[in-house]
């Protein structure tokens, strides 16, 4: 029954209920396939992967590698290469599991734990966050719908680069798809050096300049008395995490610069009235969510997610509350670095722990 949440809560991960998947090869009678020769030549675990652009500022497809298996290096240093150039990278029909998730992920870099306010998916695996908004309304007995209503006082105010409160933001975020409604639940994605680059020479010059506060819930525009916001509330300032970033920060990797203001937890910029750092909050905020800068993924079972947090902003789906069916996805982060900005100004914590890395050095499994 198309719609029954059970029917897609059921299928092997990696295989899309109901069919192939979209990118499988056209073999027309007699063997002959429709894909170029050279894309019907890559082997999975090739040290050549498929990298197919698919919108005008960010984001590839990439094909052509098991994420499940281990990768030769030349793999590693090519997804690697994509991520950078573009920002976020989606798979297709991949088999992980927690452990291979994070496996593949620790061929970039060192983990953090799942996040600083919300428990792992597994005990044995303190790495992995569940998305799925069942175990928050578990927490705080949420009506996600009402939650999202009020959000959307502020067109971008989902928006959100991952835990930017942090001194040390993570530096990559790979989610991965176990179950996902038929429709609905799609992603997407901004890249933020893009957004620094189609501002105007004389805005970049100030932006250049400016330091902001990052608290967690600062960019969310919630309802005051309300039960569920006051839960929120007193879990963030039991612990508070809050830093100063530079608003533009140099890209430690690419040397790009990258518009790094969070619409769901930058709080104010430094030295400005009250009234300034809003107008100019606003101008940043609609800049990065202009849609030439954006992307948008469609989830399938099996599909995975990979990008750079120092160079993008992502929006989780707000159209699940009308779907009636269940989605889960698992998300393991990198660790970051401090950022820097133009002025050579480093981030600077004002409460919190860093992030730091978890089972340094040892292999997973
Ligand atoms: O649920 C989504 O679409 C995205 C979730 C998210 O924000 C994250 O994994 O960091
Ligand atoms: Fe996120």
């Amino acid at each position: 029954m198309p719609g029954d949440p059970t029917q897609i809560a059921g299928g092997r991960p990696g295989v899309r209920p109901g069919g192939p998947g979209r990118h499988r090869p056209v073999t027309l009678a007699g063997g002959q396939s429709l894909l170029p020769r050279r894309r019907r030549a890559l082997r999975k675990d090739s040290a050549v992967i498929d990298v197919r652009r698919v919108a005008g500022n960010i984001g590839a497809e990439i094909y052509g590698v098991d994420l499940s298996r281990a990768l030769p290096t030349e793999t590693v240093s090519a997804i690697r290469t994509a991520l950078l150039a573009h920002k976020v990278l989606f798979f297709r029909d991949q088999t992980l599991d927690h452990a291979a998730h994070i496996a593949f992920a620790r061929n970039f870099g060192l983990l953090t734990y799942a996040h600083p306010y919300h428990k792992p998916a597994a005990e044995e695996f303190p790495e992995i966050l569940t998305i799925d908004p069942r175990p928050l309304e578990d927490e705080f007995g949420r009506d996600h719908e009402e939650v999202y209503r009020r959000r959307r006082r502020a067109h971008y105010s989902g928006w959100h680069t991952d835990v930017s409160p942090a001194v040390n933001p993570p530096a990559a975020g790979i989610l991965r798809a176990a179950v996902v409604p038929e429709y609905g639940g799609d992603t997407q994605w901004t890249n933020l050096a893009a957004a620094y680059a189609g501002l105007s020479d004389p805005i970049k010059s100030l932006a250049d300049t400016l330091h902001a506060e990052h608290r967690f819930l600062s960019g969310f525009q919630m309802l005051p008395g309300d039960p569920e916001v006051e839960a929120l509330v007193k879990m963030t300032e039991s612990d508070p995490l809050i830093a100063i970033h530079p608003v533009v920060r140099v890209h430690p990797e690419t040397g790009e610069k990258v518009l790094f203001v969070n619409p769901s937890s930058v709080a104010r910029i430094m030295g400005l009235t009250t009234v300034e750092s809003e107008h100019l909050l606003r101008l940043f905020h609609e800049q990065l969510v202009r849609p030439e800068y954006t992307v948008r993924f469609r989830w399938e079972p099996g599909s995975v997610a990979f990008w750079d947090n120092r160079a993008t902003a992502h929006l989780a789906a707000e159209d699940t509350a009308r779907i009636p069916a269940r989605r889960t996805l698992y998300r393991v982060t990198l660790l970051g670095d401090r950022p820097k900005g133009p002025d050579g100004f480093e981030s600077e914590l004002v409460s919190g722990r860093p992030f730091a890395a978890l089972r340094e050095g040892a292999p997973v499994r």
